[in-house]
């Protein structure tokens, strides 16, 4: 496999980073944070991860040794009791809000940058094919602007043998590309663009891709769980999807759920005070709502338009 073309962190003053991401559809960018910045995160974390029984009891939970026989991922009830722990805690909210990751998102989208409240946290067990994200793109599953970027961080030295991601340089210039309905991949072998660049991702590099951009991860063949971050964004002036902003699924999870434990207000509803255009508009969703073609849609559409409202009235300081 190529190995990623890379820029330092040094150099971003003298590079031009949009055009490094319409020449390539990503840019890796070494050393932007410095691997202090992940040390709460990655701590609060391993904390989670140690009470749940997902770590090796017989070594230091900081090297992250999985007790393979709790082994699970997205879509499994023991996964998502982890995860939402994880999802809950401030400091996972606040790490995209970082001033250097800002900064360099800025150059991407230009200064009206808004980051997507829904962060995903990674959390793949090593030799577990269920937990490996296979060919994609970020667009199909997450909708609203193609001018959406994602930001692929993991909180910890990540080598090839512990399933970092790959991209498939240049496939962002080919539009959304089939998927198979029963995975919502693509075809192994079938994805287009030059071809798939990748290598070791360490603590404080950051990934950076293109919405249309092709990519997986590569299967986790240590014995080490991988964590790691999804960060999205995009300009605020291009449509927003409302579906970014809260919770669509049937389970009555809502941000006040999220900000239970939380010790400062400061980054709670935060994309309130951002003069957003969403896309559908209230309008256009309570149209979906009872015209949209299947019963599922409509319902989401409903969801969707009934949490937004909700938030609307909502008082934030
Ligand atoms: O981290 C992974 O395994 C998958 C991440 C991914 O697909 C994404 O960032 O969109």
């Amino acid at each position: 496999m190529k190995r990623f073309r890379e820029i330092e962190a040094r150099d971003l003053k003298t590079i031009n980073l949009s055009r490094e991401m319409n020449e390539y559809g990503y840019v890796m960018i070494r050393g932007l944070l410095c691997p202090d910045h992940l040390t709460r995160l990655f701590g609060d974390i391993i904390c989670l991860l140690e009470d749940m029984g997902w770590l090796n009891s017989e070594s230091d939970p900081l090297e992250r040794i999985a007790n393979i026989s709790a082994a699970c991922a997205e879509g499994d009830a023991l996964y998502k009791t982890v995860y939402d722990s994880i999802y809950n805690l401030q400091s996972f909210h606040s790490f995209p809000h970082h001033a250097l990751l800002q900064e360099t998102m800025k150059l991407l989208v230009g200064p009206e940058l808004f980051v997507h409240p829904k962060t995903t946290a990674r959390l793949i067990f090593p030799n577990f094919e269920h937990g490996v994200i296979h060919a994609h793109q970020d667009h199909t599953a997450v909708g609203g602007d193609e001018e959406s970027f994602t930001a692929w961080i993991p909180l910890h030295d990540c080598p090839v043998e512990q399933g970092p991601l790959r991209v498939m340089e240049g496939s962002h210039r080919f539009g959304l590309q089939p998927t198979t309905v029963e995975t919502g991949y693509i075809v192994q072998g079938m994805e287009r663009g030059n071809e798939w660049v990748g290598g070791n991702i360490n603590a404080g590099d950051v990934l950076f891709f293109h919405s249309l951009t092709v990519h997986e991860a590569i299967p986790n063949r240590s014995n080490c769980l991988r964590i790691s971050l999804d960060c999205r964004f995009q300009n605020y002036q291009r449509p927003v999807d409302p579906a970014t902003l809260v919770f669509t699924g049937k389970s009555k999870r809502s941000w006040e759920d999220v900000y239970i434990t939380w010790t400062s207000d400061e980054l709670k509803y935060y994309w309130k005070k951002v003069p957003l255009a969403l896309k559908p508009s209230r309008c256009e969703l309570a149209k979906l709502a009872e015209t949209a073609e299947s019963p599922r849609m409509r319902a989401r559409y409903a969801r969707i338009l009934e949490r937004i409202e909700e938030q609307l009235s909502v008082r934030t300081t």
